[in-house]
């Protein structure tokens, strides 16, 4: 039986990881940090699976990932982990190092002492990229905007140096924005159609946000995991891009998601300037071709899709919280 480890199993990208490698059989570690509250929800579907293991560390403890890697031994190791909040990021910028920057070092250390055949992938991000206009390939230069794309930035030169200088399998799969009904609803897209969806049915009145005339490429969250195993599946370790190359604002997302539920989004949108970022990446579009070539990955949830299965679920749950205040004594 093949088995993974995935550090922020927990978080959208890692449920879908976990998924999918549970369904092709894998026995599947989780790395989860202690908290006050279970914060499990995006894996209680699979919780009960016998092939999975949840286990308790955190990429701030060297001791912990040593155990995790040693005890597991796994064929295939994602560091999905991270402080992912580019704007908390300016708040906490130290944590954020020591997550996603130095967090990234331990995870390479402890393979390289205690299971150096494990194949490691480090979760890099396009935010790497910062000021460099898209579009972005492999060989775009690197000009990140925030204390998170600094740490992001060191995980990936990790990773490569682990790579040269040990011969270990590390690679770096440089991903766009991903999203789904499974984001956190602090990053713009997740917050937009859940607020739209509670305009809808007026459990809520406005909706504050920050910079809209930054640009994305938003691609589906499970089309990532995809290209990361197909990346870790390859008999040669690369960096590889990924992303769908198609490029919205802001403002069209916003505009998207208001228009389907038949609403003017400038009748409900108010600006914030707390939500502005001191300094912004304005346009990331990846150039995934190298990808594509390679493995055949392309995305299969477009857009537009990924949109309105956003706005399915998040209308639900706003029905759901309708009903509830509807019963309230
Ligand atoms: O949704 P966001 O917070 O995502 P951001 O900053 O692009 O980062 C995400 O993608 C990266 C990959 O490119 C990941 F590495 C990272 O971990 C994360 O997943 O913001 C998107 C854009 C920004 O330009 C931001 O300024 O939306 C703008 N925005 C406008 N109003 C807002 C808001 N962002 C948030 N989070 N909240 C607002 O109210």
């Amino acid at each position: 039986m093949k088995s993974a480890c995935i550090t922020g199993i927990s978080g959208q990208t890692g449920s879908y990881l976990a998924e999918q490698l549970l369904e092709d059989g894998f026995k599947v570690y989780g790395l989860v940090r202690r908290s006050s509250t279970f914060g499990t929800e995006r894996i209680n579907h699979i919780y009960d699976n016998p092939n999975l293991e949840l286990v308790y560390g955190d990429l701030a403890d060297y001791s912990s990932l040593l155990s995790f890697i040693g005890d597991a031994k796994p064929d295939y190791f994602y560091n999905l982990g991270a402080m992912s909040h580019v704007r908390v990021s300016f708040d906490i910028p130290e944590y954020t190092f020591d997550v996603t920057g130095t967090g990234v070092l331990r995870c390479l250390e402890a393979i390289r002492k205690s299971s150096p055949k494990t194949k490691f992938l480090q979760a890099s991000s396009t935010e790497l990229f910062g000021s460099t206009p898209p579009p972005h390939n492999e060989t775009a230069p690197f000009h990140p905007r925030s204390p998170y794309g600094v740490a992001k930035l060191a995980g990936y030169w990790a990773t490569v140096n682990y790579r040269e200088a040990y011969g270990l399998f590390a690679v770096n799969s440089i991903s766009t924005n991903h999203e789904s009904a499974r984001r956190g609803e602090t990053f713009v897209t997740r917050k937009i159609t859940r607020a739209a969806t509670r305009i809808r049915l007026g459990l809520q009145e406005k909706l504050a946000l920050g910079n809209l005339e930054s640009k994305r490429d938003w691609v589906h969250a499970s089309d990532v995991t995809k290209a990361m195993r197909l990346i870790m599946d390859l008999n040669w370790a690369d960096d590889f891009v990924v992303g769908s190359g198609e490029m919205h604002s802001v403002q069209e997302f916003l505009e998207l998601v208001f228009s389907k539920l038949g609403l003017n989004w400038k009748e409900f949108v108010e600006f914030d300037p707390r939500f502005l970022r001191p300094s912004e990446v304005d346009a990331l579009c990846a150039d995934p071709s190298k990808l594509k070539k390679i493995t055949g990955w392309e995305p299969k949830i477009s857009f537009e899709k990924m949109v309105e299965d956003m706005i399915d679920h998040d209308m639900k749950l706003a029905e759901k919280e309708k009903l509830i205040e509807k019963n309230m004594p």
